[in-house]
């Protein structure tokens, strides 16, 4: 392993309160009597914040007063000494701070990943371990975020384990028969093909727990469609709690679609709030706006309808309309829950969720309404998916060597063959948390991270 110390920030560029930056390797000591001075160094405890003047040490000019850590190796991160400095979070300070350690000797920027790589390399976490690093920074909402950190904890590196040693056993005892083959005449098949199966079904399971990652530049989306003037508009910025649209009195007041984030229990979602969509035009910009209505409505995955509450029978959008995975009768706070069709309005279904942005009655329906149906529930502590591609491969790989083997068992037994296959099997799953890994794999897997991590 390459024994340079590496550094780079774990914190996005641009302005923050605080940003971090990470030193690993050998010269961390080194980096911190640089940076600091000898009384520093000598006083160097390991997970003791201290407050420090960092200076760059060709210069001496002041870069920054900040909080720093250190961690010896092994306990740490990458098992090897780690540092870590909190500077202020001005962009400024970052690339001066950064510009300074890089000019010490022995010590490059990390390449993508490059941190979890070595922890990985000095045994910290296994593969799947490392990979879900990524799955749980990246996780775009809560039931991911939650299975992310059970990959993390260990949870699957578990299921291999205990499935690699079923299959060690079953190697094990083929190379017995393979010693004894000559003198045992028959060698008990029936038993190998339950042992076999048994194997199969754990990793057909697992296999079958693969989901892709949800993206967070492709966060599920939201659209409030319905008549002019229904109060979708109203009904976004009852949502976010803010006046973020345009709302009036005047239908049409929405002309182009406009998108808000919402956070639900569930994660974010896309809002959309659409211009309202009429019978008929009343120009050719209003069937622009709705031309674009519609197909926003096209790309959803939820689609509310607002109703006014208030319309008349007869020219309520509700009719007729089923395409819309909700419907939300809007301005509740304005009609009189006795009142009937006295006052013209027909009657809200029973199927139909009221809502009034004035009162906020039906919010938190609507709310829970749209996460139910846009997340995945939120599974018991139990549930574990595999989201790693190569994970997925690899599980198939060892998936075809058992069905080779049951293939071989059922139609031409031979022990030598069968060991050969289960070997196959074991490999494969060693794969998978990295007890086998090459360069070329490490680097697919690593350089999708970011820099920092
Ligand atoms: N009392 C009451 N008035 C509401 C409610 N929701 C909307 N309104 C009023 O209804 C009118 C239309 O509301 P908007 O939210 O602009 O309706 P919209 O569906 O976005 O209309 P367009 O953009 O024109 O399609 C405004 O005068 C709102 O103040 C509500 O819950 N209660
Ligand atoms: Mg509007």
């Amino acid at each position: 392993m390459d024994s340079q110390t590496i550094v780079a920030p774990m914190t996005p560029a641009g302005v923050s309160a605080v940003a971090a930056v990470r030193v690993s390797g050998p010269e961390v000591r080194a980096v911190v009597r640089r940076l600091f001075g000898d009384k520093h160094a000598a006083a160097l405890e390991p997970r003791k914040a201290s407050l420090g003047t960092a200076r760059d040490p060709q210069t001496g000019k002041v870069i920054d007063s900040l909080l720093y850590l250190f961690f010896e190796g092994p306990n740490s991160y990458t098992g090897e000494d780690v540092l870590e400095l909190y500077p202020h979070g001005n962009p400024l300070i970052v690339r001066d701070l950064l510009q300074a350690i890089r000019g010490i000797e022995g010590v490059r920027l990390a390449e993508p990943g490059e941190f979890t790589r070595r922890a990985f390399l000095n045994g910290k976490m296994d593969l799947t371990q490392a990979e879900s690093v990524a799955d749980v920074i990246h996780s775009a909402n809560r039931a991911e975020l939650e299975n992310a950190h059970r990959l993390l904890s260990g949870a699957l590196s578990k299921k291999i384990a205990t499935l690699a040693a079923q299959v060690k056993d079953i190697s094990a005892r083929l190379e017995l028969d393979v010693d004894f083959a000559e003198e045992e005449a028959d060698p008990d098949f029936a038993g190998w093909e339950t042992r076999f199966v048994s194997v199969r079904e754990s990793i057909q399971q697992i296999l079958n727990s693969f989901h892709g990652k949800a993206s967070l530049s492709r966060l599920p989306l939201a659209v409030l469609y319905g008549a002019p003037n229904a109060g979708k508009s109203s009904l976004v910025n009852a949502l976010l709690g803010e006046d973020r649209v345009l709302v009036s009195n005047v239908p049409g007041t929405t002309r182009d679609f406009v998108e808000v984030r919402l956070f639900l229990p569930g994660g974010e979602v896309r809002l959309v709030d659409t211009a309202g969509i009429a019978d008929r035009a009343t120009d050719e910009l209003d069937a622009l706006s709705m031309k674009k209505s519609k197909e926003i409505l096209e790309e959803a995955d939820l689609k509310i309808l607002v109703v006014d509450s208030l319309a008349p029978a007869g020219l309520r959008s509700d009719e007729g309309d089923n395409d819309a995975d909700v419907v939300v009768y809007s301005k509740s706070d304005l009609r009189d829950p006795n009142a009937t069709p006295a006052t013209g309005a027909s009657p809200i279904p029973d199927s139909g969720l009221r809502a009034s942005s004035k009162t906020g009655e039906g919010l938190a329906e609507l709310r829970q309404a749209m996460n139910a149906s846009l997340f995945k529930q939120t599974a018991d502590a139990e549930d574990l998916w595999i989201t790693s591609e190569r994970e997925k491969a690899c599980l198939e790989d060892a998936l075809a060597g058992v069905d080779r083997a049951l293939d071989l068992l059922r139609n031409n037994p031979a022990v030598e063959l069968l060991a050969f296959e289960m070997q196959v099997v074991r490999r494969a799953l060693q794969s998978i948390t990295g007890e086998i890994s090459s360069e070329d794999i490490l680097q697919s897997i690593f350089a999708g991270f970011c820099i920092g991590k």
